[in-house]
């Protein structure tokens, strides 16, 4: 198979992509590309077709054609794959084409695109166009619009991609199974015009979640809630790749939700109007300005904004336990509890016990010993020191030197003097009250048992009068 490194080497994507027209033979299945790692890769240049403005996969790529008689085919493979989360943390997942999620597939309004989709997994699968236009028996749902893809079996889909807008493609079989294993992809129809809604960088991932225990490297697919990994295109932070743009860019970052759970999605130091939902683009007179916009189960949304200010803007779901990975999340609450001598009583018992977090507990700087291939709950190292957060979060890094087309990361932002928040060192004031302060501003509920109160209930009205 022809992997992406090899793909976007040598030759390029032209000769490549004509080779492989040459080599399968019009009548054969195409060649499906495969990706070997998470890095982000480079936007496809369409070679053929019509051209359009490519998106950038975040953590992920876009997966190449061939052109057939004027028919953009693609070939999907639904198979295990090996998916890194985060350097120091392997997943056994279920994706296409090596990955999970699956390649984006980029096409262009109009174009009749014909999709070869093979099953490599123990079980039947489908996959489901979500958010197309498309003939009622091409939706890809098992048992209503087609029986099952059995394993080893190829299936073909066409359609003409009708309407410009940002989609999903996902399983329509066993889907509690296969979308807790991660088989999801994006799929963006560009406008035909390539001036209609420009912008200079367009970024999209999916986000999903999986319940990974501590120590194991396959999902339980049972669960219905209580997931433990929140994950950006099968990412957490610190593995997410920060979304790079040059000082006055227009951006647009899309995202489609395929968790069980809704997510704030939250900008910080910029605000983004909404300007696409799964349905299409928003109509200019609906949209309305915010920094954090929730997204439900199903949906998609693409948000622009300008990219005005300088910095290292962090950009992440607002819900805290999403941006915490496995081991956060049945701890108990230990603030205003002094432990002093407990530990130390514990530990002659359990050598390995720590006591985490009687004063607020900053875990992100604890090094505590882990399981085999389990992340930090929090962690991250910035240039201050550790980040704290996991999961669903990155950085929205603006350059004044970043090159259009340049998505290198940048390094850590370089404050001007003046411009950072600092450590007050003159004196400390005496904090100012009120002048009946003296506790409590409201009476207790329960006054002390030692003051003596003369109560008298009324005995009547009358008494008033
Ligand atoms: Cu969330």
């Amino acid at each position: 198979m022809v992997s992406r490194r090899d793909f976007f080497k040598g030759a390029g994507a032209v000769a490549v992509s004509t080779g492989l027209v040459s080599r399968a033979g019009a009548a054969s299945l195409p060649e499906a590309a495969t990706a070997n790692n998470a890095a982000t890769q480079a936007p496809l240049i369409p070679p053929n077709g019509r051209p359009y403005n490519p998106v950038v996969t975040l953590n992920g790529w876009s997966l190449p054609w061939r052109m057939n008689n004027g028919v953009k085919e693609f070939h999907l493979v639904a198979e295990p794959v090996v998916r890194e989360l985060a350097p120091g943390m392997k997943a056994n997942l279920w994706g296409y084409n090596g990955q999970s999620p699956g390649p984006t597939i980029e096409v262009v309004e109009g174009d009749r695109v014909r999709m070869f989709v093979t099953n490599k997994l123990p079980e039947h699968t489908s996959i489901h166009w979500h958010g197309q236009r498309l003939p009622n028996g091409m939706d890809g749902v098992t048992g209503l619009t087609q029986p099952g893809i059995q394993p080893g079996k190829t299936f073909v889909y066409e359609f003409v991609a009708k309407r410009p807008g940002t989609f999903m493609y996902h399983p329509h079989a066993d889907e509690m199974t296969q979308m807790a294993m991660g088989m999801m992809g994006f799929w963006v129809t560009h406008p035909k015009n390539q001036n209609f809604m420009k912008v200079d960088r367009d970024f999209v991932f999916l986000l999903n979640n999986y319940d990974i225990d501590p120590g194991s490297y396959t999902p339980k697919t049972s669960t219905m809630l209580d997931f433990n990994l929140f994950t950006f295109n099968s990412r957490v932070f610190p593995g997410i790749d920060p979304m790079v743009a040059r000082q006055g860019d227009r951006v647009r970052i899309r995202f489609g939700n395929l968790t069980m759970t809704n997510h704030p999605i939250h900008l910080h130091g910029h605000e983004f109007e909404v300007t696409g939902t799964d349905g299409g683009w928003t109509r200019p007179e609906s949209r309305w300005p915010e920094v954090t916009t929730d997204v439900a189960v199903g949906q998609m949304r693409a948000i622009e904004f300008d990219a005005t200010d300088l910095g290292d803007w962090a950009f992440h779901c607002h819900k805290s336990h999403h941006t915490m990975n496995a081991m956060g999340h049945n701890v108990p609450t230990m603030i205003g509890v002094d432990h002093r001598g407990v530990a130390q009583k514990i530990n002659k018992l359990i050598p390995d016990y720590m006591v985490m977090g009687e004063r607020g507990g900053s875990m992100g700087d604890m090094d505590m010993p882990l399981p085999d291939n389990t992340l930090p709950m929090m962690s991250g190292q910035g240039p201050f020191g550790g980040v704290e957060m996991g999961g669903m979060f990155t950085v929205v890094k603006i350059r004044k030197d970043q090159k259009p087309g340049d998505y290198k990361d940048p390094g850590w932002y370089k404050h001007p003097a003046g411009t950072l928040a600092y450590e007050w060192k003159g004196d400390m004031p005496e904090a100012a009250r009120s002048s009946s302060a003296g506790g409590q501003s409201m009476p207790a509920a329960n006054p002390p048992k030692d003051v003596e109160m003369n109560v008298r209930k009324p005995s009547g009205h009358s008494g008033h009068d």
